[in-house]
């Protein structure tokens, strides 16, 4: 095998799979690097490792498979990079290499980060960080950490495969300057490590790359069917028994469907986890019964932090396992959240995960169906130390008649994040490994801890877990949504490119708060976000303590209208919806994407920004502008380049491809079927748990063309771990021009699918 080495280092290449490898970037003199954190990967055909050849130092390397170049590296070193963002301050060893391509190529991905679609012009950075919740267009690193990014290489350039995948396989904090220096042509990356494995995924597609990367990481996880309908949520409300049902039977009143309903921090006692405040809560069984009459599922909140109080029985519990993160001195770390001083799990540690996981079962034995996981990046807003050292300093400074300069505002500031480097972990075997290595994995090691509580509660049905930190893999256990966004134009424009990228990255089920978090939201903003919500992933109204509130009937009769008209159409999407998140499961390749996912071969493609696919069939063009009426709308030609027609959802006129200026008055969201392509809907039901009994297909056979259209369908019980037996029905409609009976061809029998009648609209 390739083997190159530079002065300082070792590299291997080590083929893992038909169209991946790994790469090893190892130090000459090996310092050992201790325990790997990092959980194991789902596959990996990997051969074994070969003696790497030393061969002199090279400044540039190229990387072949199967005797192809996929992708060449540049000037591997040692230290801080300077075009590095902040000070390294992060004890340890860095390292850095330039990734060589071409000033023409595109980068996507890198999980959640703000900016553009397209991420080339600036340095992001894998650390998972709580904001606080304002958050600009430029604002990095923000709440999970998923280093993978893909390259579009240039037209022409034969050192590197078309499409190319490039996954560091490091939990430290890492750098990426893509293309954000004067030369044009590189991305740089950094890491606080002193070696590197990264992983290169070439493909012919992006779709194929996606695929090949979420092989190694894992396939996402296949939610239930109540999970992908609509949910409300709001921090602060309901705050007592008789509101949430209150709420629950507005929504059923109003005829708005709605799945789920979410209990923020306000239902504990106290903001102690799994537990219900008394006053508000004094019979939360009885409450959770109420709701499941009204067809709806709870998601309680739960946070890490454990209230440190002698007597609260979560916290004893965890005292008798020692199951706490420790301090640099030995005692259990003490950081203050919601509740006060707190003590936080230390996941890291199988033992610790199952005692986790028995915390959660209780509140699933209620009657509880989702878990939803805050300030896990983990969000400390301070340490006690620290806050005793420096209101001493300050103390004394302010009384001896001095001013606080900026640097020392900033240090307060800063404190939350400079706590949890005292932070220490443990292995199962009792290593100790310092927070700057699991920062980044410690709310996946949640995840899994949560995932555990579900399937010991019930080891046949499907968990929901909601999310707000990560690293890659995490779409095995949680769906993930972007956490504190403002209610503002730009915010909602925003949570478009940070979908689309986590969707890239390999995590499918993904959203924002719509109607925004932070500040008070406007009517026309809260109709619009409504209308993008419906036809994202995941679809979550939310907003924050003391802001205005974004109930769907929030501002009135007309809103009103507007929203419960796109509520329904996510009810009338649900068969395709679900069905693509089945493929989803199976593909690892995202249900929101960008168009030239579906077009590579299209150039204006990879530019589009503001508008995305769903599946392969559904093109969607936002409304993102306030005031809007009318909006420019890009219909791709057909995948080889010709000639196309795009059928209009609403007016079911057929556009043929190019730029359109068309209507989008504030109660319509443009939406149009693909040629040769349908959409399986239905009538809409109250919640996802309800169904009609005919399944309707919004096909385009092509204006005059006579188009055959093929459109896949899946079902099955919506709720169990039963497909994985089997028993699900998976099935194509052949639909062809001029003839209004489609032909069903089964493709999987196990299970009776829901509709007895198909219309072909
Ligand atoms: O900001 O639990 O992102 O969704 O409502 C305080 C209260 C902590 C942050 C989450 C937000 C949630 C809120 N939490």
């Amino acid at each position: 095998m390739a083997s190159i080495s530079s002065r300082d280092f070792v590299v291997s290449v080590v083929p893992a799979g038909e169209k991946s490898c790994r790469l090893e970037v190892t130090p000459q003199k090996n310092t050992d690097s201790g325990a790997d954190v990092l959980p194991s990967l789902d596959e990996e055909t990997g051969r074994e490792k070969s003696e790497p050849e030393l061969s002199g130092v090279p400044e540039k390397f190229l990387v072949e498979l199967n005797g192809e170049p996929i992708a060449e590296f540049a000037d591997l070193g040692q230290g801080f990079p300077s075009w590095g963002r902040g000070n390294p301050d992060d004890s340890g060893e860095w390292l850095n290499f330039d990734h060589l391509v071409g000033e023409g190529s595109r980068v996507y991905g890198l999980g959640e980060k703000t900016r553009y679609l397209e991420k080339s012009g600036a340095v992001y950075e894998m650390w998972n960080r709580d904001t606080g919740g304002f958050y600009t267009h430029n604002e990095d690193p923000l709440y999970s950490s998923i280093p993978f990014y893909l390259v579009k290489t240039a037209e022409g350039d034969s050192r590197a495969a078309p499409f190319l995948g490039v996954y560091v396989h490091q939990s430290e904090k890492t750098q990426f300057n893509v293309k954000a220096r004067s030369d044009l042509s590189r991305i740089g990356v950094a890491l606080n490590s002193s070696e590197v494995t990264v992983y290169l995924f070439a493909g012919a597609s992006p779709k194929e790359v996606i695929s090949n990367y979420t092989r190694l990481t894992g396939k996402p996880f296949f939610p239930p069917r109540w999970a992908i309908g609509y949910h409300h949520s709001e921090y602060g409300k309901p705050c007592n028994q008789e509101e949430a049902v209150e709420l629950a039977k507005t929504f059923r009143e109003k005829e708005i469907p709605c799945d789920a309903l979410y209990f923020d921090i306000q239902h504990m006692e106290g903001h102690r986890d799994f537990t219900w405040d008394e006053g508000g809560f004094s019979d939360p069984e009885k409450l959770l019964d109420r709701l499941a009459e009204l067809g709806f599922h709870a998601v309680n909140i739960v946070d890490p932090g454990i209230k440190a109080e002698s007597g609260y029985e979560v916290y004893n519990s965890g005292l008798d396992v020692d199951a706490y993160v420790k301090n640099d001195k030995g005692e259990d770390f003490l950081g203050a959240v919601w509740p006060g001083f707190c003590v936080f799990p230390d996941f890291l540690r199988e033992n610790v995960r199952d005692w986790w996981a028995t915390q959660n079962e209780k509140i699933l034995d209620q009657g509880v169906d989702g878990i939803w996981n805050d300030m896990n990046e983990p969000a400390i807003f301070f340490g006690r130390q620290q806050i005793e050292d420096l209101v001493r300093e300050l103390d004394d400074k302010l009384a001896g008649g001095d001013h606080l300069n900026l640097k020392e505002r900033q240090r307060l500031v800063n404190i939350s994040e400079a706590n949890t480097r005292s932070m220490v972990h443990r292995t199962d075997g009792g290593q100790e490994i310092g927070h700057a290595k699991f920062h980044n994995l410690y709310a996946l090691y949640e995840a899994m801890a949560t995932w555990k509580a579900f399937k010991r509660e019930n080891p046949n049905k499907r968990p929901f877990i909601l999310t707000r930190a990560g690293f890659s893999g995490i779409q095995k256990y949680a769906a993930k949504w972007t956490g504190d966004n403002s209610s503002t134009w730009e915010h909602m424009e925003l949570s478009i490119y940070m979908s689309l990228n986590l969707g890239l990255s390999g995590v499918p089920f993904v959203g924002s708060d719509v109607g925004g978090f932070d500040g008070d939201v406007e009517p026309e903003l809260l109709a619009r976000w409504n209308q993008l919500g419906s036809v994202i992933p995941f679809f979550r109204n939310h907003s924050g303590l003391d802001t205005t509130s974004q109930e769907p009937w929030a501002f009135g009769e007309r809103y009103e209208k507007i929203i419960r008209k796109y509520i329904n159409l996510r009810y009338r999407l649900l068969p395709f919806l679900y069905t693509e998140f089945f493929r989803a499961h199976r593909t690892g390749v995202p249900i929101a994407r960008p168009l030239f996912l579906e077009f590579p071969g299209d150039e204006e493609s990879y530019s589009v920004s503001d508008q995305f696919m769903v599946g392969d069939s559904m093109l969607v063009a936002p409304v993102v502008e306030r005031g809007a009426k009318r909006r420019t709308v890009y219909l791709p030609p057909d995948e080889n380049g010709r000639e196309t027609s795009w059928l209009d959802w609403w007016s079911n006129e057929n556009l043929s491809n190019g730029y359109h200026r068309v209507e989008a008055p504030l109660d319509l969201m443009p939406i149009f079927v693909r040629e040769g392509k349908g959409v399986p809907v239905a009538d809409p039901t109250r919640h996802a748990g309800e169904y009609p009994n005919k399944l309707k297909i919004k096909a385009n056979t092509g204006a005059g063309r006579d188009v055959d259209v093929k459109v896949p369908v899946y079902d099955d019980d919506g709720e169990s771990d039963e497909f994985t037996k089997g028993n699900y029905f998976y099935g194509v409609l052949h639909i062809h021009a001029g003839r209004d009976k489609p032909e069903l061809e089964v493709k999987h029998d196990g299970y009776e699918p829901f509709w007895d009648e198909v219309e072909v609209i």
